[in-house]
């Protein structure tokens, strides 16, 4: 049985962290996988989340199972965290998940079981997994304009002309805020463009929120899908803990299906229990009850906000700096956008040619498509990768 698989196509993310590891420069420079790096290089665990995690080995009494959609804590502080107060607690159907990848994998389950013909429109270029797990799923993945590269913006204007072509039925993926692989987010205005056109063609929304807290702060983060999920009949909001809690590898997320009409909670509940029964039974909890913990407990509440507050701070300085330096190199303004975007990541609209020499000459790895991860740099290597950018771009 084994002999009639095929080979499947590699996840180009870790597949360029693997050729990272073993190149054998000292002065190479890691901006490829979306984590989350300190001044050092490090990625160390968040001080809140890690006292949580010491009063939690001292109350733990039991592993036993929980409810299928995990932790009801759980479900309550992240509904709040997300949607603060756009929508009442009773039109929030909420599943725990492993990771934001789990949510947006049970979110397109959901989609297929109630239209087997939806189709899902998504922003071009948007997260690959998206893409693959659409195509494992055989849902059609149709795109629609979201990045102009001429300015390294969001393309609003045919976004939106895409956007009115989307029929009731078929669903539209935003991603909530710092856009992936771009870093080009919407304004509050286009946000309001964009519900606006969903409420007139009666297509439904879908978030993927997986950076909370990286761009504008905590709230404005979250103002998109605030407005969508206030407003919209129905919306699908899968969030990841991974980034803004710093716990990648505990598998952190949740799924939550928004209903103006609170009857519909109920129905959607039970299916989001029966997806979780279907695939894995329960989600997993010690990520989940550290996100409780921390978002429950006023102290420790204070403690990330601040330390996830430097880390937005200190990728901002490194975007203005980046920005600067490649000015300052270029002559130019035409590197311009990459203080605007916002989040972990840039798109620098480099060609594949451009970015093999980076990676081969100047040892500087990015994804082939030239996105980079702004937290991979540090003050004293963004003069070299913008001296390296100058040098293959020029
Ligand atoms: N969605 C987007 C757009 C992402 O970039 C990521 C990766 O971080 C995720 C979802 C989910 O990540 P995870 O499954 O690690 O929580
Ligand atoms: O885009 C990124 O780099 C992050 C991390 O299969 C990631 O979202 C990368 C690949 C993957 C899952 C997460």
């Amino acid at each position: 049985m084994l002999g009639a698989l095929r080979d499947q196509p590699a996840d180009k993310i870790l597949t360029l962290m693997q050729t990272f590891a073993q190149d054998p420069r000292a002065d190479k420079i890691d901006l490829g996988v979306g984590v989350y790096r300190d001044a050092a290089g490090a990625t160390p665990i968040m001080r809140a989340v890690k006292e949580a995690e010491r009063q939690w080995w001292e109350e733990e009494t039991t592993k036993s199972y929980l409810g299928l959609v995990g932790d009801p804590g759980f479900a309550d502080a992240m509904t709040e965290l997300v949607l603060g107060d756009a929508v009442g607690r009773e039109q929030v159907a909420a599943a725990g998940t492993p990771g934001g990848t789990g949510a947006v994998r049970q979110a397109f389950e959901l989609i297929r079981m109630a239209n087997p013909r939806a189709r899902v429109h998504v922003p071009d270029p948007t997260w690959p997994n998206h893409l693959s797990i659409l195509a494992h799923l055989g849902i059609e993945a149709v795109p629609y304009r979201y990045f102009y590269d001429a300015t390294g913006g969001v393309d609003a204007d045919g976004m939106l002309t895409d956007l009115a072509c989307v029929p009731r039925g078929d669903v539209v993926l935003l991603h909530g805020c710092c856009h992936n692989p771009t870093g080009a987010d919407l304004n509050p205005a286009e946000w309001r463009a964009v519900v606006d056109t969903l409420n007139r063609t009666g297509a439904t929304p879908m978030i993927d929120i997986a950076y909370q807290g990286f761009g504008d702060g905590l709230d404005a983060d979250a103002a998109g899908a605030r407005m969508i999920a206030g407003r919209c009949a129905e919306t699908l909001i899968a969030a990841s803990c991974s980034k803004n809690f710093g716990i990648y590898r505990e598998r952190t997320g949740i799924l939550l299906a928004v209903a103006q009409e609170s009857r519909l909670r109920a129905v959607a509940q039970d299916n989001l229990a029966h997806l979780n029964r279907q695939n894995y039974s329960f989600p997993p909890d010690h990520g989940a009850r550290l996100v409780t913990k921390v978002l429950g407990d006023a102290m420790l509440r204070a403690e990330w906000q601040a330390e996830l507050e430097r880390m937005r701070r200190s990728m901002l300085g490194l975007r203005a700096q980046l920005a600067e330096e490649l000015r300052r190199l270029s002559g130019s303004d035409r590197f311009g956008f990459v203080a605007q975007h916002r989040g972990m990541f840039t798109l620098l609209g480099l060609s594949p040619a451009q970015v093999a020499r980076l990676r081969e000459e100047h040892g500087v790895y990015m994804l082939g498509d030239s996105r980079i991860n702004v937290a991979g740099l540090s003050e004293r290597t963004v003069p070299v990768l913008a001296r390296a950018v100058v040098e293959v771009s020029g």
